[in-house]
């Protein structure tokens, strides 16, 4: 996290494609980290916060947003993270927190600027506007490949796909390839973990990795 010193929490963020593990794994972390005595906040975007939640309907959910231009989309995204920072992350860094946010601006710049194509100017300055200059201490990236995304949104049996998961395989490709670029122009704030292994696996890997952080 870089900002004042005051923000003494950490902040981790999970990234990755349509059911790559991310929730899954925070979970998982969130257990093992509280059974350790530490204080978590587990969070997601967007949402996080009620008016978060409301965008996030709008955005994923609710059948307007088919019409939805991708600048429209892009803002939407940053509203709901400019609240959710503001209401949810920086107060909990100032308590010196350890903060899982289940995606955060990396899924703006992958979604939004390497998937839907908007230019990286604009995202990049609309993302730091909306975080507050706020970058995430670590951020684990799920690794899969697009097919196994489609799989695993696939066998969820409980719901429709939403409108982000009707997307074709080459829009999940260009937003892995997207995440790999990130990671490879940012090795020290990116952890790649493969989203195929054991759960077990990735679960002591991601624990081994944030301990040798906090
Ligand atoms: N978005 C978001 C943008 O476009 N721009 C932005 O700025 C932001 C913030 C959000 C959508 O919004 C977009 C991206 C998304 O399209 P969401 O519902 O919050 O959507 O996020 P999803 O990534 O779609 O959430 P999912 O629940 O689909 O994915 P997860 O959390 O990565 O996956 P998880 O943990 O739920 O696991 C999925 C399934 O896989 C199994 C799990 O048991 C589960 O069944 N699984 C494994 N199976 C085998 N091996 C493993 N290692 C496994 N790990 C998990």
């Amino acid at each position: 996290m870089t900002q004042a010193d005051a923000l003494t929490g950490k902040l981790f963020t999970f990234e990755g494609s349509e059911g790559s593990g991310k929730s899954t794994q925070i979970e998982l972390l969130a257990d093992e980290l509280e059974g350790m005595g530490n204080e978590v906040i587990v969070t997601r975007e967007p949402g996080g916060t009620e008016i978060g939640e409301e965008i996030r309907h709008l955005l994923i959910h609710n059948s307007a947003g088919n019409d939805m231009a991708p600048e429209a989309e892009l803002l939407l995204f940053a509203a709901a993270r400019a609240q959710l920072v503001r209401q949810v992350v920086i107060p909990g860094l100032q308590e010196g927190k350890i903060i899982l946010c289940d995606r955060f601006l990396d899924s703006t710049t992958v979604y939004q600027g390497a998937a839907r194509s908007i230019s990286s100017d604009p995202v990049s300055y609309i993302n730091q506007f909306a975080a507050a200059s706020i970058t995430p201490d670590l951020t684990f990236i799920l690794d899969v490949p697009a097919e196994v995304s489609i799989a695993r949104v696939k066998r969820r049996v409980t719901d429709l796909p939403d409108r982000m998961e009707q997307e074709n395989v080459d829009f999940y490709k260009k937003v892995r390839e997207g995440y790999l670029l990130l990671a490879r122009s940012l090795p020290e704030r990116f952890h790649v973990v493969d989203g195929t292994r054991e759960l077990r696996e990735n679960q002591e890997d991601i624990l081994k990795t944030v301990l040798e952080n906090i």
